[in-house]
């Protein structure tokens, strides 16, 4: 599938504002892509499809889950993280996506895993850093993006891991594990 396809296909699946932060994490994941030697198509594909299913229906969501035996603690923290593992599901049933590297990328790009590949770090990274991210913090990680990848990683998730603990909300225990992973590298 290439690009102008992989848009198409998204742009019919989310709203405009949506679609241009999805272009802005296309081109940050492409550029991130080039500088730490990952394959630059997988990453733009990756990274078009990543909120594919920002905008399903909770109960969409939540069944699907279920019936997919994806892990059930998903339903007792937010639903802002589901659209991640169920966006990976979508994207290989509705586009016919089939690499594993792109589908791990969207499946983990909102909380992060223990042993992360580079596809997965270049669209979690990309998804913080887009050029139209504006997080107290997001220049910093910017800088760090253009000499190491996985300090920059580091610092968004502590900087994401900071914010929720902020608004005294619950942290997704695959969130803290994936921190653990970065800290003790
Ligand atoms: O989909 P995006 O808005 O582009 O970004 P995202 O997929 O990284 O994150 C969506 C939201 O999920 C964001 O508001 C932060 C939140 N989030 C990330 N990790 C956790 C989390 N929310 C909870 N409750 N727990 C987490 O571990
Ligand atoms: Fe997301
Ligand atoms: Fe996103």
């Amino acid at each position: 599938m290439n690009r102008e396809q992989a848009l198409e296909l998204v742009k019919a699946q989310i709203t405009d504002k949506r679609y241009q932060h999805t272009l802005g994490v296309a081109e940050s994941a492409l550029a991130l892509a080039r500088k730490y030697g990952a394959d630059p198509h997988k990453a733009e594909l990756a990274a078009i499809f990543h909120d594919y299913a920002k905008f399903r229906p909770k109960e969409e969501m939540k069944q699907i889950i279920i019936d997919q035996e994806m892990p059930s603690d998903l339903l007792s923290f937010h639903s802002e993280l589901w659209h991640a593992p169920v966006g990976a599901y979508l994207v290989q049933k509705e586009t016919g996506v089939e690499d594993p590297e792109v589908l791990d990328a969207i499946k983990y790009h909102t909380s992060g895993r223990p042993g992360m590949g580079l596809l997965e770090k270049i669209i979690y990274l990309a998804d913080y850093i887009e050029p139209g991210r504006n997080f107290p913090g997001v220049d910093e990680v910017r800088e760090l993006a253009e000499k190491d990848l996985d300090a920059a990683l580091l610092k968004a998730m502590k900087n994401t891991i900071s914010f929720l603990l902020s608004k005294s909300s619950a942290v997704y225990p695959e969130t803290f594990f994936a921190y653990n992973d970065m800290i003790s590298r």
